[in-house]
């Protein structure tokens, strides 16, 4: 039998599916190099979201009426797709949220206070977003539970052999990793933690937000219970995310918002709650963008997972041996064959904000801070970094633009 391999991502082709490209940035062609922020959006999402409201807009499980049922039914069908995207094994362990940080909220407030005391640890990791360590060190601090993370070397990864420090230490109840590093691309062994978090007793929490639009992922294969994803970085709108936890814990935990739809049945003297996955989706949810949420997963979809993968593994290989090249630029993170398509750098003797704003005169757009991960900021021992990040629809032409760029930045600034 033939075997015929899928084809390899053609990012020059599939710009055309994306709008924004077709405007100038000062003008020039717009390298837009941010996608960890937040990507751009092709043409089917767009469409998707102008056409509920063009058609099925009502409000979902509120309505006899046909519009309403049409809406809910668009709205339900969205679900079993982000469903399916992570391989969940039922639609109702997937809450649709506002954002990944809503998601890691919810699993903070609604499991950590009844779940949490003194003499528990939660652990984190350094390479943390804040959205995944906040909640979790509030959290703590709030019960009474000690609060650490798990170091991580010279390149940005993390140090496994410190586990069995933290497992003597105490009783550790909950571990929330990240599966690929939003600051340095740091794809995380979140398998080997899981397995190790299950050992303890833990509930192992994996935010997704930085995974999801560029790589498979099993959640039943990774070993989590809780983890979160946001729709606007993986080609969706803003505004929806997902939270998918373990039927059993979520049936146990009580509610993080209350209002609306979530409740089975209110009297005077007490109220009980919806079924999953309701109980967790308090007033009328992000229809709209839940339902062009769907539309992003099946576009990323049909172009594959492991093509994106293997395409922007190919665009941080390039863009490190690039930056490389130039003595007057520290890179940070690991090497291109263990990092996603993001890479983190520093021109020397120039400020993170004036890099990322003389490149914005060339059309280039990049990120400049500290990436909402101060802890990991000061394991490096700086404020801030530049941040270039790659999506499906990257090319290397841009990369080599963001190069002559930073020659240009450093003549006008040093
Ligand atoms: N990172 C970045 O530039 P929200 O904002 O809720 O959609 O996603 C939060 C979040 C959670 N985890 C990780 C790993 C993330 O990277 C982000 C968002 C953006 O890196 C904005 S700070």
């Amino acid at each position: 039998m033939a075997v015929t391999a899928k084809p390899k991502l053609d990012a020059q082709k599939l710009r055309a599916d994306f709008p924004i490209f077709e405007q100038l940035v000062h003008g020039k062609p717009l390298a837009y190099l941010d996608s960890a922020v937040t990507s751009q959006k092709p043409r089917y999402v767009l469409d998707a979201l102008l056409n509920f409201y063009e058609t099925s807009y009502g409000n979902v499980h509120r309505g006899v009426y046909w519009l309403s049922e049409r809406a809910t039914a668009e709205f339900e069908a969205a679900r079993d797709k982000v469903r399916g995207f992570v391989n969940a094994p039922s639609a109702k362990e997937v809450i649709f949220t506002r954002n990944a940080t809503e998601a890691l909220n919810l699993v903070a407030y609604a499991w950590g206070w009844d779940n949490l005391g003194p003499g528990d640890t939660v652990v984190v990791t350094e390479l943390e977003h804040h959205a995944n360590f906040v909640p979790f060190q509030f959290i703590a601090q709030r019960t009474g539970a000690t609060f650490k993370a798990i170091p991580i070397d010279g390149a940005g990864e993390l140090q496994l052999d410190a586990l069995d420090g933290l497992a003597a230490e105490g009783n550790i109840k909950l571990v929330a990793v990240g599966l690929i590093s939003n600051s340095l691309g740091t794809i995380n062994p979140v398998e080997k933690i899981a397995a190790w978090a299950h050992e303890q007793g833990a509930v192992m929490v994996v935010d997704a937000a930085q995974a999801a639009p560029h790589k498979a992922i099993d959640l039943q294969t990774l070993g989590a219970d809780f983890l979160a994803i946001s729709a606007h970085k993986m080609c969706g709108p803003s505004g929806v995310g997902a939270l998918w936890g373990k039927a059993e814990l979520l049936e146990a935990m009580s509610p993080f918002n209350m209002g609306g739809q979530m409740i089975r049945q209110v009297r005077m003297e007490k109220t009980t709650w919806n079924e999953l996955p309701y109980k967790f989706e308090a007033g009328t949810p992000p229809m709209a963008e839940a339902v062009a949420f769907g539309a992003a997963v099946d576009y990323l979809t049909a172009i594959g997972l492991d093509a994106i993968e293997e395409h922007e593994h190919e665009l941080a290989a390039y863009a490190l041996d690039r930056l490389g090249e130039l003595d007057w630029i520290t890179t940070y993170g690991p090497p291109a064959d263990r990092r996603a398509g993001i890479v983190s750098f520093n021109v020397e003797g120039v400020h993170p904000h004036d890099v990322a704003q003389i490149l914005d005169w060339e059309g280039i757009a990049i990120r400049a801070g500290h990436h909402c991960a101060q802890p990991l900021m000061a394991k490096l021992g700086v404020a801030a970094t530049n941040r270039a990040s790659f999506y499906l629809y990257t090319v290397r032409d841009e990369i080599d633009r963001l190069v002559a760029g930073l020659h240009k930045v450093r003549k006008v600034l040093t």
